[in-house]
């Protein structure tokens, strides 16, 4: 397979000045016209004419109205073209319904939807695929469907025709059109400049009760974008639709966002507390990329940091806004520990701007996503909040409508600011998660932290050099107090020392506050320092993260002799837990443990073998201690928190009832599960119930809860996703393939559906103990399933097989069981690229 390389990027020999398409639909043979205006690009050197196309069934193609004869290749075609502006004309045929991938135009539901990113609208027709050729399209659809849609805005439309006409100049991959038998929820929004823009939210018949918050969440995100960054929305309408069918969560067509249905539907008695929070975050995110993303785009997909890092980066400010700040910080450094740190750790270990690809697809990673959010998140730390907004003025000002790099992005701010970033650079160009270890001095009334940052050789980074750290540091004194505030320390060199002089008495140093850097903090600090921070530090991310050490420190024996737990660390979190004073979201996130992966991770860093099962067991005590510590506190906190208001999914509420959940949980591990049974039968929001069937079948006496859940909700899709996953999250190691295996013959395991063999397989993979289990069953169930979904959808296949990424940290049984898997996956004839390069790269 072709390599592509970010050194060999040179721009395309023309310019399109504009698109027209025409589609007339049908699911077997869907005919696309393509009128598209052509120049040659001055500032370009090579001048051949190729255009992208796969799947396509050409039938003709002119230039300036003659016949031309074109040479066919399974990616595209090349032709003769004249040295002058010229118009190109083509004719194709595609099968909608036979596309299962989800890439280019598919069917969802008797629905027609488009998904362009990265590399679709070749699927569509024949045209240059690429981000950095941008121009404005005007879409004609042709078909029976009450609802025709494109981007833009409608310029006619009569029974069976509609015309789009967008006036951004825009790459193809944010292209959409949507064809279907589908309902509006409709609200407006008045801009800052006064434009009166109509907002639609379209889904199928029967999910209008669905909609209300996801449009909330759309005009607060409209609001905030001007607020904030002062972006104002910019044409006369906002379509969003849902789809069931989708390979990612949702995606930023210009004026015509497309999204999974399970990323913008919601109703209390249907979605948890976190279903809500997700979706107010998704639909920010896709509204933002209106700038990010789409008037200022990417020259090319080595570039997707550009846009995503950045998104991120703005839509975890929009949740820290909306909700709480401390809460949403340690949310996201703990899904970036779960879903980043391992990435970067193994064999997939690659740069926010990574340097080759085999297949675009295979990096919307975490690691192009959340660490490329945080890499913005350092620059901000770095020169502050100030000189950050006159960078970002100056972006939006110098590259509207241009396709840009990280060169360009970085410039702005040297601009800005008069400071190199030629060093901190190396956050975009080197792999891997740099260790940070600190030792301290204490001398005359004077601390000294010095720290030496180690980042280790990968195959993308074979030498990797020195990069800035911003270290947020301050001093807790011996009674509590905060003696030094908060104050970056900057650190460029491998070795550096820091100093805070005037101490009257040795203070215990609060470092990496609010995970200031993405990495790997290494700091020797005694139980009783680490208590004393958890009790006093000031930063509620620093507080929290002294809870974590303190509970890695004290399961590590529980592991790896079954000691008891410690009974000091149980005391301290009973005291957090209780403290009133506190956010409840804050005090449920402090009951949370370090998941089994990252313990494994541990085990294996510190030159120890991870055994899953010992590290299930250590866990499970750890958590039979809690509640034994908490005993009748833990009653007594839930009824506190017990919500009787009518629902609402806003951080207030949403707080209160992870903490009683939390609480249910540790309740339901002595009381044989009277407390979550009579809350499964009395809930009126599904968090509530879920909550209570978690802990029910976590215990094994979920089986009616089950059943009357499944009796309640078969009818519908996203809540049955959870009913599949629940029940291989919440089963025994030993048994957790077995129950997935079984859900595969449900009748509603309609597994070319991404949602739902992701609700099974993606909690079989998240199972760690289960699907790490010796006998090997989960490794070959799973191998089973991607061999059988990659010819269908090779993307939501390769995405899957991160689930092996890990497999060098285990025993030599466990490397040899998931070593044949990867041969026998990869042996399959015919396997996908996205497939082929994902494993080849893990198999190492
Ligand atoms: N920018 C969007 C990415 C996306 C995507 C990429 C590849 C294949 C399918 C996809 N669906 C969406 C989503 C986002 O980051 O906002
Ligand atoms: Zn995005």
């Amino acid at each position: 397979p072709n390599t592509v390389y970010l050194s060999d990027y040179t721009p395309f020999g023309f310019i399109v000045d504009s698109v027209a398409l025409e589609f007339d639909l049908d699911p077997r043979h869907t005919r696309v016209k393509s009128r598209i205006a052509f120049r040659p690009n001055p500032d370009a050197t090579d001048r051949r004419f190729f255009l992208h196309g796969e799947n396509l069934r050409l039938i003709s193609a002119r230039i300036d109205g003659h016949d031309v004869t074109c040479t066919l290749t399974e990616e595209g075609l090349t032709c003769d073209v004249p040295d002058a502006p010229f118009i190109w004309e083509a004719e194709v045929e595609i099968a909608p319904i036979e596309n299962t991938a989800l890439e280019g135009l598919y069917m969802s539901n008797g629905m027609y939807c488009t998904q362009c990113e990265a590399e679709g609208f070749r699927k569509i027709t024949y045209y240059p695929d690429r981000p950095d050729v941008m121009s404005v399209f005007t879409v004609t659809i042709n078909g029976p469907h009450p609802v025709l849609l494109s981007n833009g805005n409608p310029v006619a439309a009569t029974e069976h025709q509609a015309e789009w006409h967008d006036p951004w100049p825009k790459p193809a991959y944010l292209f959409a059109l949507v064809a279907g038998d589908l309902v509006a929820h409709s609200d407006r929004f008045t801009t800052m400049n006064g434009r009166e823009v109509d907002l639609n939210l379209y889904v199928r018949p029967g999910d209008e009760d669905k909609c209300a918050f996801g449009m909330q969440a759309l005009k607060a995100s409209m609001k905030w974008d001007e607020d904030v960054y002062g972006r104002e929305y910019d044409l006369d309408l906002f379509n969003i639709v849902a789809v069931d069918d989708f390979n990612m969560g949702a995606m930023e067509n210009k004026g015509l966002n497309i999204f999974n249905s399970s990323a913008v539907l919601a109703s209390p008695q249907t979605s948890t507390d976190m279903n809500f929070e997700r979706i107010e975050a998704i639909i920010a995110h896709e509204y933002f990329h209106n700038w990010t993303g789409n008037r200022i785009t990417c020259r090319d997909w080595f570039q997707l940091c550009l846009k995503e890092g950045l998104t991120v980066f703005r839509d975890s400010q929009f949740t820290s806004d909306m909700r709480s700040a401390p809460v949403k910080r340690i949310a996201d450094v703990i899904d970036l520990r779960a879903r980043q740190f391992p990435e970067d750790q193994g064999p997939l270990s690659h740069p926010v701007r990574p340097e080759s690809f085999q297949e675009i697809n295979n990096f919307y990673t975490a690691t192009v996503y959340e660490k490329g959010a945080e890499v913005i998140r350092m620059l901000k730390t770095l020169v502050g909040d100030e000189a950050y907004d006159r960078a970002l003025a100056l972006y939006f000002d110098r590259h509207d409508g241009q396709a840009c790099t990280i060169e360009d992005w970085l410039k702005v701010f040297e601009d800005t600011t008069g400071r190199s970033l030629a060093q901190f650079k190396r956050w975009y160009s080197q792999a891997g998660t740099p260790r940070l270890k600190v030792s301290e001095s204490w001398e005359d009334g004077i601390l000294t932290l010095t720290f030496r940052q180690d980042t280790k050789p990968s195959a993308a980074s074979p030498d990797p050099k020195p990069q800035i750290i911003p270290i947020a540091t301050g001093l807790i004194g011996p009674d509590g107090e905060e003696v030094a505030e908060t104050r970056i320390l900057e650190m460029s060199e491998a070795t550096q020392s820091f100093s805070f002089e005037g101490l009257a008495r040795r203070p215990v140093p609060s470092i990496l506050r609010g995970f200031s850097a993405p990495v790997m903090l290494e700091h020797d600090l005694s139980d009783a320092d680490r208590t004393h921070l958890l009790a006093h530090d000031t930063d509620p991310f620093n507080r929290w993260e002294s809870a974590r050490t303190l509970a890695r420190g004290s399961l590590l024996p529980m592991i790896h002799d079954g000691a008891g737990a410690d009974p000091a660390f149980l005391d301290a979190i009973r005291k957090v837990v209780a403290d009133d004073t506190l956010d409840p979201a804050y005090r449920a996130l402090m009951l949370g443990l370090p998941t089994q992966s990252e313990l494994a991770a541990l085990i294996h860093a510190e030159g120890g073998t991870p055994m899953p099962e010992k590290i299930h067991a250590g866990v499970e005590a750890m958590r039979d201690a809690m509640a034994e510590t908490f005993g009748d506190a833990a009653q007594r906190i839930r009824d506190t928190h017990l919500v009787s208001a009518p629902y609402d999914p806003g951080a207030e509420q949403a707080g209160q009832r992870s903490l009683a959940n939390a609480m249910l949980s540790l309740i339901t591990r002595r009381d044989g599960g009277a407390a979550a049974q009579a809350q499964f039968d009395s809930a009126d929001n599904m968090t509530n119930q879920l909550a209570a069937l978690a802990a029910l079948l976590h215990i094994d006496r979920g089986s009616e809860a089950l059943a009357a859940f499944e009796a309640q909700w078969k009818d519908d899709r996203l809540v049955m996703d959870k009913w599949f996953g629940l029940q291989v999250t919440q089963a025994r190691p030993e048994e957790a393939a077995s129950v997935a295996e079984a859900l595969t013959d449900h009748p509603d395991f309609t597994w070319q559906t991404p949602n739902r063999f992701r609700a099974v397989f993606g909690a079989l993979a998240m199972h760690h103990a289960g699907f790490h289990h010796a006998s090997g069953k989960g490794y070959r169930l799973l191998a089973d399933w991607l061999i059988r979904l990659d010819p269908k959808n090779p993307q939501t296949t390769a995405r899957m097989c991160s689930a092996f990424q890990t497999w060098k940290r285990y025993d030599a049984d466990r490397q040899a069981l998931i070593a044949a898997e990867l041969d026998r996956i990869l042996s399959t004839p015919k396997l996908s690229r996205d497939t082929t390069e994902m494993l080849t790269r893990i198999r190492g």
